[in-house]
């Protein structure tokens, strides 16, 4: 029988765009999902961008997303656009009815992911907010690890999530370095993903204390209207602008109902980190480490190993037994950053007819909103600010 399909508009052609096509494409490709996606229609915001919708594999084109979410044959819509556009959006699909999957982070501020997640609960629609490194085998199996009681008391959560792409000051204003379009800077762009990543793997962050700068406080503007990371080399304005969010934050916190201890560093000023997205957790009985950019192995270390036998042992993640890899290559063939979309996209559709979910729903990601505003209101308060 005919699988069931569900017709799926993007909005958003940059970097996630690309990141979600491969996953929309790949994901009948290498995975069985309980109903097939249609890749009906990509969004862009003007013509130029849309120029590799087709061979991205998406059906039609449209500059004009509101019309595209309001259309009656898109099931689910994808949002990929930069930060400020998420709420506006979201909330006309969830109002017309459409399934939604949202790029992180949610929104610019507490309130209005509050106000995303509140209209999707009642248009009693499915929602996940990508966080997409929760989909690393390695991460799943640490988790298992943990959940199961196998690290024991968690003492420690410490994360440091490293980028260098705007150390050069010549490096062009672009919208991840404006409050109005991108809420704040390095703290809610890879400060979500490690402050969902201790939600996910530890606990909830109940209370923090932080410290936030700005290395460079002012940008020539670029002459055109690049993505983010498409900024490099771009021609320049003889104008500039204030940089008004942060390159950079520190912040540590408590987790709720536990006696670990979390520590947070964010920053796009590590030169020679690209994307080095690292956790460590140490626990009562043993040790997790892992790191994106050798993303497919983590570390073990086990307490009660023999003396004289004890250190980190490497874990291959692609190795049978642990989730995802059998869809894709034999042991120790190693995997990338895209499959980690391509993996939420299947826990998406795998949930999209049940009661369950299986990755980071709009509450997840309101909770995870909730303490990036607490480490703002820190940084400037210069106290402890509970969640
Ligand atoms: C920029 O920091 C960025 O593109 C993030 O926005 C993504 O979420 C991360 O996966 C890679 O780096």
């Amino acid at each position: 029988m005919a699988k069931k399909t569900v017709n799926v508009a993007m909005i958003g052609a940059q970097f996630m765009g690309k990141a979600h096509s491969n996953a929309w494409r790949q994901v009948k490709a290498m995975f069985d999902p309980p109903v097939e996606p249609v890749m009906k229609v990509m969004c862009g915001k003007f013509p130029e961008e849309l120029a590799s919708a087709g061979k991205w594999g998406w059906q039609e084109t449209s500059l004009d997303w509101k019309e595209v979410v309001n259309r009656p044959d898109i099931d689910i819509i994808d949002i990929c656009t930069p930060n400020f556009l998420h709420p506006v959006i979201a909330i006309e699909a969830a109002k017309a009815g459409k399934h939604i999957v949202c790029e992180k982070p949610l929104a610019n501020t507490l309130k209005e992911a509050k106000e995303m997640w509140a209209t999707a609960k009642k248009a009693n629609i499915k929602h996940m907010c990508g966080f997409s490194y929760r989909f690393a085998p390695a991460v799943q199996s640490m988790k298992k690890l943990i959940s199961s009681g196998g690290l024991g008391e968690i003492y420690h959560f410490r994360a440091a999530y490293q980028q260098d792409w705007i150390m050069d000051p010549d490096f062009p204003m672009v919208w991840r370095l404006k409050k109005k379009h991108t809420g704040s800077g390095a703290l809610g762009d890879i400060g979500a993903h490690v402050t969902d990543l201790c939600h996910f793997l530890v606990g909830p962050v109940c209370e923090v204390t932080s410290a936030m700068e700005t290395f460079i406080k002012r940008r020539v503007i670029a002459d055109s209207d690049v993505g983010a990371w498409a900024a490099k080399g771009s021609k320049k304005t003889k104008q500039y602008d204030t940089v008004d969010v942060d390159d950079a934050a520190i912040f540590i916190g408590h987790i709720k109902d536990k006696i670990t201890l979390a520590s947070f560093e964010v920053t796009r000023f590590a030169g020679g980190r690209r994307n080095y997205n690292s956790i460590e957790i140490f626990g009562s009985k043993g040790s997790l480490l892992w790191n994106q950019e050798d993303m497919n192995q983590f570390q073990y270390f086990n307490r009660s190993d023999p003396e004289g036998l004890q250190g980190f042992r490497k874990v291959l993640a692609c190795d049978p037994g642990h989730p995802y890899v059998h869809a894709w290559w034999p042991p120790g063939h190693i995997i990338g950053y895209e499959h980690l979309f391509v993996h939420e996209i299947f826990e998406f559709l795998t949930c999209l007819n049940s009661k369950k979910e299986s990755y980071s729903t709009f509450e997840d990601a309101v909770k995870c909103q909730s303490v990036l505003e607490a480490v703002e209101k820190s940084a400037s308060s210069k106290k402890w600010v509970k969640v």
